[in-house]
């Protein structure tokens, strides 16, 4: 079919015929139809529309439509859809083999400038796998048989990816469907995992306090994205930091979302706390699935084959996952766009509050760097509890009349959005215009 025989573009993202069509036939072999939960829509009503290709800060839909992405795939990409750079650098891979499960040299260069950028890899080490559940279930493992002790400390209302260990009190797409645990999960598994309210460094002292010598490591998203946005308070990072290193556990900053979004080294460069080790995922895959984790050469130098504690991945550091994250990278230090992204983002937040202001939706913002979310309720919110006083309702009806009007949230209260290098001046006003009406629709409606 020519370009001209495509029917025009629209804006309204809700699911058509085809995106409907398409949905049944997925949930007839696959789970849900999705094959990752938050995906279904659960929490906002109405069918997904199914996405047929991307460019910029734009996703179409099978259904025709165009809509301003403000999920960027779950946070990786930073750069936009479909920027050329990436895309040749994967297809140049692609035509030297796909997958080899050998040692190649491009896997040394990415390891490299990760070490190179992120604060607490300098002078360590990092290993490569293929997720950010991979990546933090490693980091876990590594860190209790670093320490030789069983313990761990995680936040109510953080994501850490699925292992069984992290599946307390998860936020997310756990927090979304309100199964912060998991079936399938055996109580021995988390028996020694421990949750504290974010923001709450005396809630860390007395868990320190209760399980003297025990505890092995704190797992933090230095800002959290999995219960909305939530930045760390003054002085909260600075405080885990203290705990940890009095008490001889392993700080593991999970920065699979905050890395390289929130500054080029993540946010322990944003925040100048250095954890002892780093989660990466998302933005260093450039779209492609890469995860790594990395810290201190004495705790690396105890994985395998080095060390006692084992992990594997057939497709770690795989050849076109490490060219889409070499292009990326040198994309990112040759361009510098997070002052750039810190502007475009407050502005767009600022707008957008004021809007709710004007037609009365009580709407609590948070923003940090690239990402934001906004709290359908008054007040602060400085952790999981304060996000679950959010109402779930009405941000589900500003989610589909924003979808309606042409753009893309995450559908649900519990997750952040992105912005990208590529959300210009006609990508924000079409989010601006549309959030004025979503905005109206939620004030006229009685309950949500
Ligand atoms: P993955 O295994 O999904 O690559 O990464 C898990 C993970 C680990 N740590 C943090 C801070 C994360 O945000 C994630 C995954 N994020 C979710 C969205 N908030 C992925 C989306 C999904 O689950 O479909």
């Amino acid at each position: 079919m020519t370009a001209s025989e495509q029917a025009p573009l629209h804006h309204d993202g809700r699911a058509g015929e085809r995106s409907r069509d398409l949905f049944a036939a997925a949930r007839a072999v696959i789970p849900g139809g999705v094959n990752s939960p938050v995906r279904a829509f659960a929490s906002v009503g109405g069918e997904p529309p199914f996405i047929k290709s991307a460019r910029g800060p734009y996703i179409y839909t099978e259904d025709g439509a165009e809509l301003v992405d403000y999920v960027g795939s779950w946070g990786p990409a930073l750069l936009g859809h479909g920027r050329e750079e990436v895309v040749e650098a994967v297809v140049r891979a692609a035509r030297s083999g796909l997958s080899f499960g050998a040692c190649t040299a491009a896997e040394t260069v990415f390891a490299e400038r990760l070490c190179e950028i992120v604060p607490s890899l300098r002078g360590g080490m990092v290993r490569l796998v293929s997720s950010g559940t991979e990546a933090t279930m490693s980091a876990l493992r590594l860190a209790r048989g670093y320490t030789g002790r069983s313990k761990i400390i995680k936040a109510e209302g953080g994501y850490h990816g699925h292992a069984d260990m992290l599946l307390v009190a998860a936020g997310s797409g756990a927090a979304t469907l309100g199964i912060p645990g998991s079936a399938g999960v055996p109580a021995a598994a988390v028996v020694d995992t421990l949750t504290v309210p974010y923001n709450d460094l005396e809630a860390v002292g007395r868990s320190f306090a209760a399980n003297p010598g025990e505890i092995a490591a704190i797992i933090i998203e230095p800002v959290a994205g999995n219960m909305g946005c939530v930045p760390p308070v003054a002085g909260y990072l600075e405080g885990l930091r203290e705990l940890c290193t009095a008490h001889g556990a392993v700080l593991i900053f999970d920065e699979v979302m905050t890395g390289f979004r929130v500054a080029l080294g993540g946010a322990q460069e944003r925040f100048g706390v250095t954890p002892d080790m780093t989660c990466l995922g998302k933005i260093i895959g450039g779209g492609m699935p890469v995860g790594a984790y990395g810290g201190r050469r004495e705790i690396m130098e105890k994985i395998a084959p080095l060390g006692p504690v084992y992990q594997a991945g057939t497709l770690s550091g795989n050849p076109l996952g490490v060219a889409a994250g070499l292009a990326t990278l040198e994309i990112l230090t040759r361009e510098n766009p997070y002052p750039a992204l810190e502007k475009t983002t407050q502005a767009l937040v600022c707008a957008l509050a004021e809007r709710a202001a004007k037609h009365g939706v009580e709407l609590s913002s948070n923003q940090v760097g690239a990402m934001f979310c906004g709290f359908f309720r008054g007040g602060q919110v400085r952790d999981y509890s304060d996000a679950k006083g959010s109402d779930t309702a009405r941000f589900g009806l500003f989610h589909r009349e924003m979808l309606a009007r042409g753009v893309y949230l995450a559908p649900s209260q519990f997750e952040a959005a992105f912005v990208s290098v590529t959300h210009d001046g006609a990508a924000i006003e079409r989010t601006l215009e549309a959030a004025d009406g979503a905005f109206a629709a939620v004030a006229a409606s009685k309950g949500a």
